[in-house]
């Protein structure tokens, strides 16, 4: 342990004797070296997971973890009176993803560096991370989210990449990460940024000027793209990554031996939706450059690329204008062309054609056609992707189908996030699990062994003391750590149904007020960020913190019911919601969500679910059985056919039920008029009546008796204890291990 020696170095200080800041910088520098110590995963086949996000989170503990040093660092701090836990808060989160996508991009890195592959991951360096949410006048407004400091995980490097686009010209210079693998040796994220970028761009909020590419181009993940030039500079943005990326795999591929004719067999290429797509065309137009025909290039390029789908909602598949290709990255128009032209000569069914009739061009038609694999991220979304949404690509291309079920990394989803918990895992079972996750699988010796139950109970309730007093301490929040504690944490999105938890939560104030009173009370807590321009995703924010004010100050229900959401949901926030959950919401619109990972997070914290049958709930329902979980709500067939025939009339189900009606009257009631906007409040209530597109209306009958039948059986504590047992038990079919090992045998094949 050299802390002491850098510490000497760095202040001339001892441990006791530091701030908690310097001791951060000096703990980043020591696990930054250790971890650059460590030996890199080699082999002739590398595959390279590129994305627009990586949604890492803070990075110490988890290296110290993986580095096997995390009880003897915290030791080390105790017995100089610190705190691991505070130094922890020192760190800024690189918040460099929305959701879902970008937190799977970064826990499959930290499974390929366990399972000890070759594999590095691609993306860009942004300067400011996923806004940062702050409530006003309850409503959500957005600031700027920085995450480097002068001293950071990022390493620069000496790699420079010109990237040329339409007219100009500008240099991308590479950054790593490294990151550990648990007790194994590491791998590296490369994220490429543009040397020219002006922070002094930024105007109100995140606002800032999007045509000046050179200062702007890696300012902000996912700028506003609610007009052109925002949609323009996600343009940019792509083509520099795919860019910068391609010339790095081209050049390692060089180094190893390749002449470039055999690509594919020292590389392949994981593209992480859609948004990395044009790398396609772009090593196809670099193959072609170096003196290779057109018609090996494709060839090869194909053989080298493999696309994973992470949504069917049609608004999410991106399709780019040909106008917005030709000015900002005209050198690729002529390959995409070229592409498209193959298809048409090939197939005469339009919609599998890249480029349509209103001149877009299909990002994921390029990835079908020019990619050897096509994935979805749970049983039931690929087979929805092969038989519906897909299934003109399906019906050409079926070997190339395949599905990877999500998964997370316990790593940080148990060991860095309930060390409780995990302690207890142990004392059980064993470290085994640590590595080989069907382990778990051994608590089923205890589901009826009255001592673990108790103690699996104690770790709850010490998760969710632990919760109370974080949020306490840094937002204001008070929860009665006797309650109930009912979790949805998610991006905002009219499909994922918040607006249906909070209509739940309307008709229960409804029932306390009239006397009707829970015998454990309830919290139900939300955290999600709405899209700054997605209107109804912010009204619902608005809804949920309008009854959050409103219950939270009734002295008649208050006692028995809370709302909280807590501001700024990331991957830190979700670190310490997740074991404190009791009960966690998946309640998506079934064939919507198309997988889901929280949900996976939840379980092997000791979460019961409450959910429809929708993305990875479906696989979760199979493997613990109907008494450890509660579904509700029409299948994904059901709503499929309502789609097809547009049946769904949700103004019917609001008249003819009075429960309904009143929920939902009530968004615009005087009560709520007095705290809320008239404006949000009434917008809303008119899109649920009038519109409905994810159909909560149908559901929330089904979804109120469910939730009632969890409420009751959570009254029996020891048959409660068990349905925890039994979910942690199952959990480790989710470990991202798998996914990975699955992914590199029927897919990568690395050696
Ligand atoms: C158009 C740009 C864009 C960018 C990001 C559209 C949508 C996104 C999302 C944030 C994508 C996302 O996170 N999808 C989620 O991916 C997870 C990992 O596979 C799944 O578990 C979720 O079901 C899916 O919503």
């Amino acid at each position: 342990m050299e802390l002491a020696a850098i510490l000497r170095e760095r202040c001339d200080k001892s441990i006791k004797e530091c701030t908690n800041e310097e001791l951060y910088y000096a703990l980043l520098e020591m696990t930054k070296k250790m971890a650059g110590q460590k030996e890199s995963n080699a082999g002739k086949r590398k595959l390279y997971y590129i994305s627009a996000e990586f949604l890492i989170g803070k990075l110490l503990s988890n290296n110290l973890i993986n580095l096997g040093i995390y009880d003897e660092v915290k030791q080390l701090l105790e017995e100089n009176g610190k705190s691991l836990n505070e130094i922890e808060n020192m760190e800024p989160e690189p918040s460099l993803g929305n959701g879902g996508l970008g937190r799977l991009a970064a826990c499959f890195l930290d499974s390929i560096a366990t399972l000890g592959l070759n594999g590095d991951g691609i993306g860009l360096n942004y300067h400011y991370g996923l806004f940062r949410q702050v409530f006003e006048n309850h409503l959500q407004q957005e600031t700027p989210n920085p995450w480097m400091e002068k001293e950071s995980w990022l390493t620069r490097t000496d790699t420079v990449y010109p990237v040329s686009f339409g007219g100009f010209t500008l240099n991308s210079r590479m950054y790593d990460i490294d990151v550990t693998g648990y007790g194994n040796r590491t791998t590296k994220l490369h994220l490429f940024d543009v040397e020219t970028v002006d922070e002094g761009l930024v105007r109100d909020g995140i606002d800032f000027d999007k045509e000046d590419i050179a200062k702007n181009l890696t300012l902000f993940l996912y700028p506003d793209d609610s007009d052109d030039e925002g949609r323009l500079l996600r343009v940019y943005q792509q083509y520099f990554m795919v860019s910068s990326g391609a010339r790095l795999i081209l050049d390692e591929a060089a180094a190893r031996g390749s002449n470039l004719h055999d690509l594919y067999r020292y590389a392949t290429i994981q593209i992480n939706d859609t948004h990395p797509t044009m790398i396609i065309p772009e090593l196809i137009r670099l193959l072609m450059e170096r003196g290779i025909l057109m018609d090996e290039a494709i060839d090869i390029v194909s053989k080298t690329c493999a696309y994973t789908n992470h949504t069917i909602l049609a608004e999410a598949l991106e399709k780019w204008p040909v106008h917005y290709l030709e000015k900002a990255v005209p050198q690729l128009m002529p390959v995409i062309y070229e592409l498209n032209n193959r298809v048409i000569k090939k197939y005469r069914d339009e919609s599998v054609y890249i480029i349509d009739n209103d001149k877009r061009v299909h990002m994921a038609h390029i990835d079908i056609h020019y990619g050897y694999s096509v994935n979805g991220v749970a049983y039931l979304h690929t087979e929805i992707l092969k038989d519906s949404e897909l299934n003109n690509f399906y019906n050409i291309y079926p070997e190339k189908f395949n599905n990877k079920t999500n998964g997370i990394t316990f790593r940080r989803w148990l060991l860095h996030c309930n060390h409780r918990l995990s302690t207890l895992i142990e004392e059980l079972i064993g470290p085994g699990y640590k590595k080989d996750a069907m382990e778990l699988l051994k608590l089923g010796d205890y589901v009826n062994d009255e001592a673990v139950l108790e103690r699996i109970l104690e770790v709850k309730t010490a998760c969710k003391t632990e919760l109370a007093d974080y949020l306490k301490n840094t937002q204001g929040i008070e929860l009665d750590t006797d309650s109930i504690f009912d979790i949805q944490i998610k991006r905002l999105h009219e499909y994922k149904r918040q607006q249906m938890n909070a209509l739940y939560v309307i008709s229960k104030y409804f029932e306390i007020k009239e006397g009707k009173k829970p015998t454990t009370p309830i919290t139900v807590l939300f955290g999600a960020k709405a899209a700054p321009a997605y209107i109804i995703a912010k009204d619902i924010i608005h809804l949920i913190l309008c009854l959050q004010q409103l219950i939270n100050h009734d002295p008649e229900v208050s006692p028995y019911l809370k709302v909280v959401m807590v501001e700024n949901y990331n991957v830190t926030l979700a670190e310490k919601l997740i074991p404190a959950a009791d009960i966690h919401e998946q309640i998506s619109l079934a064939s919507k969500e198309a997988s889901g990972t929280s949900n996976m997070k939840f379980m092997l914290n000791g979460a019961v679910a409450l959910g429809t049958m929708d993305g990875a709930n479906v696989e979760i329902a199979e493997l613990v059985g109907e008494d450890n979980i509660y579904i509700f709500g029409e299948s994904s067939d059901e709503v499929i056919r309502h789609y097809e025939k547009a049946d769904y009339v949700s103004r019917e189900f609001y008249e003819k039920d009075s429960e309904i009606k009143r929920a939902v009257d009530f968004i615009v009631s005087d009560s709520l008029l007095a705290i809320g906007k008239k404006e949000n409040l009434e917008r809303l209530y008119n899109e649920l009546l009038n519109k409905d597109w994810f159909m909560t209306l149908l559901d929330f009958k089904a979804y109120k008796a469910e939730k009632e039948k969890a409420l009751k059986e959570y009254e029996d504590r020891r048959a409660w204890a068990k349905k925890m047992l039994i979910n942690i038990s199952k959990a480790g079919f989710f470990s991202s291990d798998r996914t990975i090992a699955q992914y590199n045998k029927e897919v990568w094949k690395l050696d």
